[in-house]
């Protein structure tokens, strides 16, 4: 009786050995077959490894450039036309994902009067504005908003009450002592949404390109072609007349 038991189990571990030494002899057989592909699949992850190094460099890079969150400063120093006093400075700032923001503040302006003021520009193409030399007024020496055109270029941005939309709506009224202080904000895409409306082809805020444009206030009393101070008796208030102009540079 045990000797037929120890038979059986020597019978089952034989199996057992058998059938480890055959899986054994098929891993090796599999391995064997698979050893090329194996480093061909090895070469390539590795090179798949070294190229996704160089992707993610310069995805750094790019977000360097890009960053969307960056503020972009610029200001402008604003000189007089038509020999007006005005003076002041305007600062442009925005970041992509947040905030378009003009500040003026101005000094010198008809007072209690309203001062259309306006970024000018020569649309979207690639042309410098500038603010008009004295020159540029003609034989009238009254130099008009139609005079300063070929050199600001036309209205981009009115700096009213609503920047967006672009439409005019309420300009700033000067102080009782003639300062102007103005503050315009609005969401950096919802300017470029309108901008992008406004244009055939598809803008972005690079394309408003800051550093071309000028800043121009008006608006001054009038008599015989000269700038004359408020209640001067055959005067007219001329709300285009640009009394001040100021490139936008940018901040380093
Ligand atoms: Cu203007």
């Amino acid at each position: 009786m045990l000797s037929l038991v120890r038979s059986k189990l020597l019978n089952i571990l034989k199996i057992k050995t058998m059938r480890n030494i055959t899986q054994r002899s098929t891993t090796t057989n599999l391995c064997r077959r698979l050893a090329p592909a194996c480093s061909v699949a090895a070469a390539l992850f590795f090179t798949l490894f070294l190229s996704g190094c160089e992707y993610l460099d310069d995805f750094d890079d790019f977000g360097k450039d890009k960053d969307k969150n960056e503020q972009e400063m610029y200001e402008v120093k604003l000189t007089d036309l038509n020999n007006s006093g005005v003076t002041g400075t305007a600062t442009v700032m925005y970041n992509e994902e947040g905030e378009f923001t003009v500040l003026v503040n101005a000094k010198n302006l008809v007072p209690s009067m309203v001062h259309p003021q306006h970024i000018h520009g020569f649309d979207m193409e690639d042309k410098d504005a500038v603010c008009p030399p004295s020159s540029a007024a003609g034989q009238d020496g009254l130099l008009t908003l139609a005079d300063g055109l070929p050199f600001y270029g036309p209205v981009l941005l009115p700096l009213d009450d609503e920047l967006v939309p672009l439409e005019v709506n309420n300009f700033p009224k000067a102080s009782a002592s003639g300062s102007l202080n103005y503050i315009g904000v609005v969401k950096t895409s919802s300017l470029v949404a309108a901008i992008d409306a406004k244009y055939e082809e598809e803008q972005t805020m690079e394309d408003f390109k800051a550093e071309e444009r000028v800043i121009v206030i008006h608006g001054a009393y009038v008599k015989d072609n000269k700038i004359v101070p408020a209640g001067t008796q055959g005067a007219e208030y001329m709300a285009t007349l640009p009394v001040a102009c100021g490139e936008v540079k940018k901040m380093h």
